[in-house]
């Protein structure tokens, strides 16, 4: 049983994704699904997990109730979460949308950006990054991340904008910027080019996918309700370690002493979500 709907990729949407960086799906997933993973965020806040493990990452900061809060591998502790970022036609999708015949899990985030109701603060921000820039142990950057909304997401309420065609600049230096929240700043750092803002306008259940290069980031949820979403960021079967100065948590997941040149394809940590 699949969680996400089988959409076939277009040769139109394949246009899309390869000039701009990004593409937004039709609705993926049903209301039920969209129910069950808005009942999801609300366990994993509070710490009730499925399973006995832990996440990867959780960051919550408890001094400021508008943070930005998120979970890294939230699969590994919520079965909800799990059913949609393993699902064989997410994995069909950035297949075709890639051009590569495997498709495994790098990682998820279950991200909630909270309401301001109108209060101004950068709190909820996410600066202008590349995921690339996290991800330099990778020994490719055709990689794409696939973000889900849980609900309809505009400016309103934090949506995450892009800077069209930004995947063609390669991997920018210092673009690990995710936690940095003036977005001038950055924008001043790192808009040397032609720097077009578009904002990914989803329905409930609609996804963007955005490849490992693209800019992107996102602005102050000033609506009363939080932004809630589940997002899978996607690798090729052939993925290994690449020797860089950065590291990654996920070289815990290859070896205790990984070494370059190893594949990421330990299914317990790195599952197949398709093959063609
Ligand atoms: O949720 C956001 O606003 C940004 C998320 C993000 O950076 C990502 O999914 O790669």
């Amino acid at each position: 049983m699949n969680t996400v709907i089988d959409y076939t990729i277009t040769e139109e949407d394949k246009k899309r994704f390869d000039t701009d960086g990004y593409w937004i799906s039709p609705k993926l997933i049903d209301d039920d699904t969209i129910e069950r993973l808005r009942a999801a965020h609300e366990r994993v806040w509070t710490r009730k997990y499925d399973g006995f493990g832990l996440p990867m990452h959780h960051y919550h900061p408890s001094d400021n109730p508008l943070a930005i809060r998120k979970f890294d591998n939230g699969w590994w502790i919520n079965d909800e979460v799990r059913s949609v970022v393993t699902d064989r036609n997410l994995g069909k999708m950035a297949s075709e949308l890639l051009g590569e015949d495997h498709i495994r899990l790098w990682h998820d985030q279950v991200i909630y950006k909270p309401g301001t109701n109108g209060q101004e603060t950068t709190a909820g921000n996410v600066g202008w990054h590349q995921d690339y820039g996290y991800w330099r142990v990778s020994s490719t950057p055709n990689m794409v991340t696939v973000w889900i909304a849980l609900q309809d997401t505009d400016l309103s309420n934090g949506a995450m904008m892009t800077i069209l065609g930004s995947h063609k600049w390669g991997a920018v230096e210092g673009s690990d910027t995710f936690f940095e929240q003036d977005m001038g700043k950055l924008k001043a750092k790192f808009a040397t080019r032609d720097w077009v803002e578009e904002p990914c306008i989803l329905k409930a259940g609609q996804a963007s996918f955005h490849h490992a290069l693209t800019f992107h980031g996102s602005g102050p949820n000033v609506s009363s309700d939080p932004r809630l979403s589940v997002v899978a960021h996607l690798m090729p079967g052939h993925t290994y370690y690449r020797e860089s100065r950065q590291r990654h948590d996920n070289l815990r997941y290859l070896s205790a002493r990984p070494v370059p040149g190893m594949k990421f394809d330990n299914e317990e940590y790195f599952p197949t979500l398709y093959s063609k």
